[in-house]
């Protein structure tokens, strides 16, 4: 099977490192749509141009299912990439929001950027499920991620410690009871033992939910796959910052990358 999977950036990628080894052999084709990132600070429809152009291309290359993995591109455009595409299409929310329902409580604690709070997304997914729903916005967090500020044996890592604490601090404010996170965002899960680390030292006991893990075992359970030895074959794009990319991807993916291929989607 081909794979497209798709972000505005290379966040997504840690959805892809979920994917690989949860479908081996299969043809991942993933786009990082830089040249026209942050999606978060446009409108809608710009959005659901910029996914649409993206999934197309993906499906030119041959990407018989798309993996939306951008929290913000899911929470704006899924309905328009469904309906306009000819294959299946999995976002990041409604496998993020399952992952919820199953675990131990009923009050989700949100973490996402301010675009994705403001659609009130997972609000509606979490809700739909029965579950009460926080979401705080978290807008530096992206940044210090992108910087690499999470090295344990550097000193960067106590400012990202410190912003994370202050951002638990509010949430754990307003919502007191809730029961799990939800890292709503794609470049949240390589903060996650940091996250762990400052929930402890808070005596805030949520139980932490992936979507990036459960939005590749949602993929993972729709195709079949029998055992196989073969190998997965991986190829990426972008449509601008090649080198940015290359650089700040290989930590999102947990190893280095194959050449990025440079792309142009027009304007
Ligand atoms: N990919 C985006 C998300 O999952 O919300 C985060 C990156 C961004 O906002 N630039």
């Amino acid at each position: 099977i081909t794979l497209g999977v798709f972000d505005s950036g290379f966040g997504g990628l840690t959805v892809l490192r979920e994917l690989l080894p949860l479908i081996p052999g299969a043809r991942y084709l993933y786009l990082g749509d830089t040249a026209r990132l942050p999606y978060g600070s446009k409108s809608r429809e710009t959005i659901a141009r910029y996914a649409l152009s993206s999934g197309r291309f993906l499906l030119e290359q041959g990407a018989q299912h798309l993996v939306v993995a951008c929290n913000t591109a899911t929470a704006l455009a899924l309905d328009d990439l469904k309906h306009d595409l000819p294959i299946p299409v999995t976002g990041v929310i409604a496998p993020g929001a399952a992952a919820a329902k199953a675990a131990p409580g009923s009050h989700v604690l949100v973490l996402a950027t301010s675009a994705t709070v403001q659609s009130g997304a997972y609000t509606r997914a979490l809700e739909a499920q029965d579950l009460t729903a926080t979401e705080k916005a978290c807008p530096l967090l992206v940044p210090l991620v992108e910087e690499g500020w999470l090295d344990n044996t550097s000193e960067t890592q106590s400012v990202t410690a410190e912003v994370l604490r202050i951002y638990l601090a509010e949430a754990q404010r307003e919502a007191p009871h809730a029961t799990s996170l939800l890292l709503g965002c794609t470049h949240y899960p390589l903060l996650k033992p940091l996250i762990e680390a400052t929930l402890l030292t808070m005596n805030y006991p949520l139980q932490i939910i992936d979507s990036a893990q459960a939005t590749a075992l949602a993929v993972a359970r729709t195709i079949h796959t029998e055992p196989t030895t073969q190998i997965s074959s991986a190829s990426f794009y972008a449509t601008d910052s090649i080198e940015k990319f290359q650089r700040l991807g290989s930590r999102f993916l947990g190893h280095p990358l194959p050449p990025v291929e440079l792309i142009d989607l027009g304007g």
